[in-house]
């Protein structure tokens, strides 16, 4: 593999880990008031697909998006802006942490509702076909999604217009604290199932960035050429308590060899591992940068103003009464 691209690739990984751990660190401060689903331990699949992907490509997502927003380039001050509730946010302040959007890097959204974003990108994909456009967009979702009917209604309408769409499912195992095996019925493969459906679907190791990179780039090339849309099932796992900054190892519902291995599974040692030499080589001056970067936004979020109550109704689906 290309080196700058592994380079970039593991800085993408740690960048995700350091702000995911920065919110988590100063949540108790109670300056951040939103509820934050934090994606420590799934960072590998937004950053390998969203590599694939370029920044006129849409991307949209769901509660857990901090990774998905930052992977596809968001403006890490207006993020950290928008969690703490700030005029300056990608939001203005009025979304927090489920609510990111961020345009001018084809991020066009994320919703608190599962699966709500999931038609929303088959309309945006609907638009850049009629538009003939290039670009294709990519849906992030978890496993949960799949058990909401618009899912298969969306998929459906997809192939039926043959729509430039990739459908990510971030499979974490988990609907906040139900596995899957109290949820779907044994032995059933989420991408086998989909592929019933009559979409071209695969799964990957969600925590190894580089075959999720490799894997998202022959959808992606598939998806341009016209081959219509695709689902991949990444494998992943949760590290922290489903919302919010904790763990949550205590509570039982996962066992604690799931846990150990998820940590033996960590996306950022698995890429260490492959390219021991230049990750050496690299770290300190990746760290150094990225912990400027991430103090440098929190700094920007603390000294923002909050909205004006004037504009309290301004940007919102209803009207002022
Ligand atoms: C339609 C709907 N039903 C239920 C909820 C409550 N809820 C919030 S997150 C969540 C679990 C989501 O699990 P998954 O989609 O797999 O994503 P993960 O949290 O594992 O990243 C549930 C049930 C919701 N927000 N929306």
């Amino acid at each position: 593999m290309n080196i700058t691209l592994v380079e970039r690739l593991y800085e993408e990984l740690l960048k995700i880990r350091l702000i995911e751990e920065e919110i988590s660190y100063r949540y108790s401060e109670e300056k951040m008031r939103c509820p934050t689903h934090i994606a420590i331990g799934q960072e590998a699949a937004a950053v390998g697909v969203c590599a694939s992907l370029n920044k006129n490509d849409y991307a949209v997502s769901g509660h857990r998006a901090h990774h998905h927003y930052i992977a596809k380039g968001g403006n890490i001050k207006k993020l950290i802006a928008e969690i703490y509730g700030k005029e300056t946010g990608c939001s203005g302040g009025k979304g927090g942490s489920m609510h990111l959007i961020d345009t001018n890097v084809g991020f066009m959204g994320s919703t608190a509702i599962v699966a709500g974003t999931i038609p929303v990108g088959v309309g945006l994909s609907f638009s850049q076909k009629l538009k003939h456009s290039e670009n294709i967009t990519c849906i992030f979702f978890g496993d949960a999604a799949i058990e909401e009917g618009v899912f298969y209604e969306s998929v459906n309408f997809a192939i039926l217009k043959n729509l430039p769409v990739l459908f990510v499912c971030e499979n974490n195992q988990f609907s906040c604290f139900t596995h899957l095996s109290e949820r779907q019925p044994q032995n059933r493969k989420i991408f086998e199932m989909v592929s019933g459906l009559g979409i071209d679907s695969s799964e990957c190791d969600g925590n190894d960035v580089i075959a999720v990179q490799e894997k998202t780039a022959q959808l992606v090339n598939k998806i341009k050429k016209g081959e219509g849309p695709k689902f991949l099932e990444l494998h992943t796992y949760r590290w922290l308590e489903h919302c919010g900054p904790n763990y949550d190892d205590e509570l039982g519902y996962r066992t604690i060899n799931d846990i150990k291995k998820s940590r033996e599974n960590d996306p950022i040692i698995i890429l260490e591992k492959k390219y021991p030499e230049l990750i050496k080589l690299k770290k300190h001056t990746i760290l150094k940068n990225l912990k400027t970067l991430t103090k440098n936004a929190f700094k920007f979020a603390e000294e923002s103003n909050f909205p004006n109550q004037e504009e309290a109704y301004e940007n919102l689906y209803s009207e002022k009464l």
